[in-house]
Parts: structure tokens; sequence; C-alpha cells
């Protein structure tokens, strides 16, 4: 996708982001700011190896939605996608379970060969959104593998098995990224954090996608000392999540469903929290946790709203 030529140079940004929900603001924002001047740090706590090939689900949502050839209906995958290939696994008796696509399967085997040759994800990611056209610097927020992995009633179950496999039914218990001790941030996360105007958070589940970056050591330091300038977009709207299951999770692990509940989780590194209209009566009480509040539509269906949310955040930013 073309991004719109006649923007302002304006200040860096650095974006955390996980995937679907994450996108539609990122496009919209890709439209608005100079992308060169954009930096979207992804989680890669969703990342699964399935029929030997790294998948990097987030990576590749944010790359294919900025390329403008994602599945705009599922929020991921190809548009157009077709699944011989998968069909083909099932002959030889391979779990299908995870739709991989034969567009998107490139893609899964370039980034294995890549790391097969001892390249980093990072590289390996920015391989990708280079040869798609991408303009925007994605990073992981790790080179490391650091897989969530969700605890349930049921037992532990890797972050695809819990959302995919069983459509997020198990009752959630708890939540951890394995090996996130003795990770580190890829090269440039840090420094994007720093040298960034403003640090947006995306509407993204606050456990399972922003969560996984928060907990990679220094991340969520490097966060606190720019307190002042990290903006986070509430994904939960009415106490309902915007997309997938935050708003369950949220309830199953002791948390309030509800835009107040998210800015809890962010109020140690977060000085500006916003929010829909709809969440308007939880000002006052946001505002008591230390952040300030900004009230604005959140709500993004159609690239006119995504586009609108992009520029009324960019008028909050210096
Ligand atoms: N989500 C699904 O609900 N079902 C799938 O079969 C599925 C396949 C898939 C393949 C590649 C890819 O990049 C993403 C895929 N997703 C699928 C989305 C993914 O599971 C999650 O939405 C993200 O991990 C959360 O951001």
């Amino acid at each position: 996708m073309k991004p719109t030529q006649s923007r302002k140079e304006g200040a860096r940004i650095a974006a955390l982001a996980g995937g679907v929900g994450a996108s539609k603001l990122l496009l919209g924002l890709y439209h608005e700011c100079h992308p060169k001047k954009l930096t979207i740090i992804a989680n890669t706590g969703d990342d699964i190896v399935l029929h030997g090939l790294k998948i990097s689900p987030d990576l590749d949502i944010i790359t294919y939605t900025l390329a403008g050839i994602v599945n705009s209906a599922k929020g991921w995958g190809f548009r157009g996608e077709t699944f011989h290939a998968l069909k083909r696994l099932s002959v030889f008796g391979r779990e299908t379970w995870f739709n991989l696509g034969d567009r998107d399967l490139a893609t899964h085997i370039h980034r294995t060969a890549l790391l097969g040759e001892g390249k980093t994800l990072a590289e390996a990611a920015d391989s990708i959104r280079i040869a798609l056209g991408v303009k925007a610097r994605i990073l992981p927020m790790s080179n490391q593998p650091v897989p969530t992995i969700i605890e349930t009633r049921e037992g532990a179950l890797h972050f695809q098995e819990y959302l995919v496999k069983r459509r997020s039914e198990p009752v959630v218990r708890g939540i951890r990224f394995a090996g996130v001790e003795s990770a580190e941030p890829a090269p440039g996360v840090l420094e994007a954090i720093r040298e960034a105007g403003r640090i947006l958070i995306c509407p993204s589940n606050p456990l399972i996608s922003i969560g996984p970056i928060l907990a990679v050591p220094g991340i969520r330091e490097a966060l606190r000392a720019r307190k002042r300038d990290v903006l986070a977009v509430c994904p939960i709207v009415g106490g309902k999540s915007l997309k997938g299951p935050s708003d369950r999770m949220l309830a199953q692990l002791g948390h309030e469903v509800s835009a107040r509940g998210v800015a809890r989780l962010y109020a140690d590194f977060a000085g500006i929290f916003v929010v829909d209209p709809a969440d308007k009566a939880q000002v006052a009480s946001i505002r008591s946790l230390g952040m300030e509040v900004v009230v604005m539509p959140t709500v993004m269906n159609t690239l006119p709203q995504k586009r609108a949310l992009a520029r009324a955040l960019l008028t909050l930013m210096p």
C-alpha cells in the first residue's frame, strides 16, 4: 500500500503492537505520518513452530496490513488466499488446526530459511517487510523465542493452541512468557523507545499482546523513563474487547474488565490514556491513577475511522 504523500515529517513514533487490533491503528498512522518516522515493536509471544516452520503471526499481520495485502475480513493472512498445501499436509496426517495459506507459507519458508542461515528474527522481519514494500520499521520485541503459555484448568497450552485450536474456551488461570528472563530486546527496540517523540501503546490485549513486550527485560523500565510521552489507546470499550478474548481473560484473571482495569495495568509507565466516549464516566477514576486521560472515538471499522484516530493522536504528539 502506498502511504499518502503529503505528510509532514513530524517526530519519531515508537509503537508497541500486537496483531489485528493494533494493525488497524497502525494502518491509519501509516497513512497519516511519515512512515520512516514510525518504528513498530511487535509482540512475538504468539510465535509458534509448526511443520518445522517458524510462524510469527503478529509480525506478519502488521506487515501484510501495511503492505495492503492482508485479508481484512479476518485481519490475518493474505487476501484471496488458497489452502491447497494445508489440505495436502492433512493427507500425511499432519495437524491442520492452524490455517496456513499457500501464499503465507512462502513467508514462513523464507523466514525459517533465513533463521537456518544464521540470521536473526529481526533480520528476517526486515527482509520480509522490505520485500513487501513496507516503509515503516517493524522490529520483533526480541530475537529470542518467548512463547506465551496459557495456564488453564486443562493444563498448559501454547497461546495459539488456546486461541485457535481451543477457541479460547479453557478457563485461564495464569499466563507466562517462557524464557523471558533471559531474553533481550531486539537491537533498536530500546533506542526507538528512548529516541521517539512519543511512544504509542496500540489498542491490543494488555495481557497477551502488550504483556509479553513489557516482560522483556529492560522494556518496561525504558517506558517508565519516558512516562510523560507514553500514550496508550485502550482496547476495552464499554466493558468489552474490541477484538479477541481480552475481556474474558481479564475477568478470568481477576482484573476489572473496563478501561480503568487496563489503565491500572499501564499506570506505572503510561502518562496519557486514551478512552472512547463510551467510557467517559471512568475518566476521573483513571486520572486518580496518575494518568492524563483523553477522550476520543477509538472504534475503527473503516479506513477513514483508522485515519481519523491516527490524526487525532498525532495532535497529541509534539
Ligand atoms: N487465527 C485464527 O483464528 N485461526 C487460524 O487458523 C489462524 C491462522 C493464522 C496463520 C497465520 C497468521 O499469521 C495468523 C493466523 N491467525 C489465525 C491469527 C493469529 O492466531 C492471532 O490472531 C494472532 O496471533 C493474535 O494477534
